[in-house]
C-alpha cells in the first residue's frame, strides 16, 4: 500500500483534518515531538497575531492505540481556536440569528497574488471568502502534523529531516522594514534530508522521479515560486567538469552539487531542496483591484495577516519533503508492520554494501 495524504479545513472554520492511508503498524509516535513541529511552525517571526490566539496542538480521531499506529487510516486534527469568533461568518450550515463576530460581509477586493479572483472565477462564486478560506496558508498546520508521522517513519531507517531559513540576520531586518512600511516579505529556505539510502525515486517514468515528486510537494505550498535540488539553476552557468559529483571507490562523492538526486533516484548524499516564498499577497497598503460587485476600481481587501511566513515555510516544507521520502522510502521497502519495513531497508543496504 503505499502512503496517501487527504486533509481538509478552511482556515476560520471549525478545525483542520488529515488523513494518512498506507502507514505500517507499529510506527511509536510521540505527541509532544507533534505538538513541537506545531509549535515550531507558529514560531516564526513577522507573523501576524493570529498566532496568538492559537496554540496548535494534534488530536488523533483513528488509526492509534496507546501510542502505535494500529495500520489503519490515522486521522489528525488541529482546531482553529478562532474560529470562536467567526461561529456564524464560518458556520457550516445556514446560520441562525443575526450576524455576529467577524465573516459577515461578504468580501468583494480580490488581493493581487492570493487564490481571491480566480477562486471566483474557476468556482462562480460571489464572496471571495469562499476562495480565501482554503487557500490560506492556515491550513499547512495539518500538514506539518502529518510531516512530523513521517519523520517518525523515516526515523526508523536513520533518516532526519531538517529546514532552515537562509540568511536569518537580513531576512529579520527586511521583515521589520517591511513592517513599517505596511509591505510584506518573501524569502528563500533550505530543506536537508540526512542518511537517505540510494535508490528512492526512480528514472523509470516522469512521475517516479525523486526530484520531480519533491519539487512538486515544495512547490505546492502556499507562496512558493521557485524550488531547486542541489544547486540547480546555478548549475546551468557551469561547465559539466564542475557540475558533476564525482565518484570514489566506495561510491561515495566528496562534493554534492546534485543535491543527492541523480536522474530521478537519490545517490546517498544528503538530499538539499530550496525554495523562494513571494511577498505574501495580504497588504495592510493594498494594491490595486476591482470591485467585483460593481466593477468599479478599488483597492484590495485589508486583512489581518502575517508581514512574513518565511520561517514557518522552512518547517512546513521539511514536513512537505518528509512526507514524500516517507511515501518513497515506502514504496522501496513496504511493509504493513514497521518492522518489516526495518528489515526490508537492512537486507536492501546490505545486498548493496552501503554504510
Ligand atoms: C493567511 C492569512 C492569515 C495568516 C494565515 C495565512 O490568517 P488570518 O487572516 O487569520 O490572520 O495568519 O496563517 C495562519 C493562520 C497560520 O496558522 O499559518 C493566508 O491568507 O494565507
Amino acid at each position: 500500500m503505499t502512503l496517501a495524504l487527504t486533509t481538509a479545513g478552511e482556515s476560520h472554520g471549525p478545525a483542520l483534518v488529515a488523513i494518512l492511508t498506507g502507514l505500517p503498524a507499529g510506527l511509536v509516535l510521540d505527541r509532544e515531538a507533534i505538538d513541537a513541529d506545531l509549535r515550531r511552525r507558529q514560531e516564526g517571526y513577522g507573523r501576524s497575531p493570529r498566532q496568538q490566539i492559537e496554540t496548535d496542538q494534534v488530536d488523533v480521531f483513528a488509526g492509534l492505540r496507546h501510542g502505535r499506529t494500529l495500520g489503519t487510516p490515522l486521522a489528525l486534527v488541529v482546531w482553529n481556536r478562532d474560529h470562536k469568533n467567526w461561529t456564524w461568518g464560518m458556520n457550516p450550515w445556514p446560520p441562525e440569528g443575526e450576524p455576529e463576530g467577524k465573516g459577515t460581509k461578504p468580501v468583494t477586493l480580490p488581493r493581487p497574488g492570493h487564490a481571491d479572483l480566480a477562486g471566483v472565477l474557476k468556482y462562480g462564486l460571489s464572496d471571495v471568502r469562499d476562495a480565501l478560506e482554503r487557500a490560506s496558508a492556515r491550513h499547512t498546520a495539518v500538514h506539518v502534523a502529518a510531516g512530523s508521522v513521517a519523520k517518525a517513519l523515516l526515523g526508523t531507517i536513520g533518516v532526519s529531516v531538517e529546514g532552515r531559513t537562509v540568511e536569518e540576520e537580513s531576512l529579520r531586518a527586511r521583515i521589520d522594514e517591511a513592517r513599517k512600511e505596511r509591505d510584506t516579505v518573501g524569502g528563500l529556505i533550505e530543506v536537508r534530508a540526512r542518511g537517505v539510502p540510494p535508490g528512492l525515486g526512480s528514472y523509470a517514468t516522469k512521475e517516479d522521479r525523486l526530484d520531480a515528486r519533491l519539487a512538486a510537494a515544495v512547490m505546492g505550498i502556499q507562496a512558493v515560486k521557485g524550488v531547486e535540488i542541489g544547486e540547480g539553476f546555478a548549475l546551468a552557468g557551469k561547465f559539466g567538469s564542475e557540475a558533476h559529483d564525482e565518484i570514489r571507490t566506495d561510491r561515495r562523492r566528496d562534493t554534492n552539487h546534485a543535491g543527492g538526486i541523480e536522474a530521478g533516484v537519490s545517490n546517498g548524499e544528503e538530499i538539499v531542496v530550496r525554495a523562494a516564498m513571494k511577498p505574501l499577497p495580504s497588504l495592510m497598503k493594498p494594491l490595486a483591484s476591482v470591485d467585483l460587485k460593481s466593477g468599479t476600481a478599488g483597492e484590495a481587501l485589508v486583512e489581518r495577516s502575517d508581514v512574513a511566513a518565511v520561517e514557518a515555510l522552512a518547517v512546513v516544507a521539511e514536513a512537505a519533503v518528509a512526507w514524500e521520502l516517507a511515501r518513497a522510502a515506502h514504496e522501496k521497502f513496504g511493509g504493513d508492520a514497521v518492522d518489516d519495513f526495518v528489515a526490508a531497508w537492512r537486507a536492501y543496504l546490505e545486498r548493496i554494501g552501503w554504510r
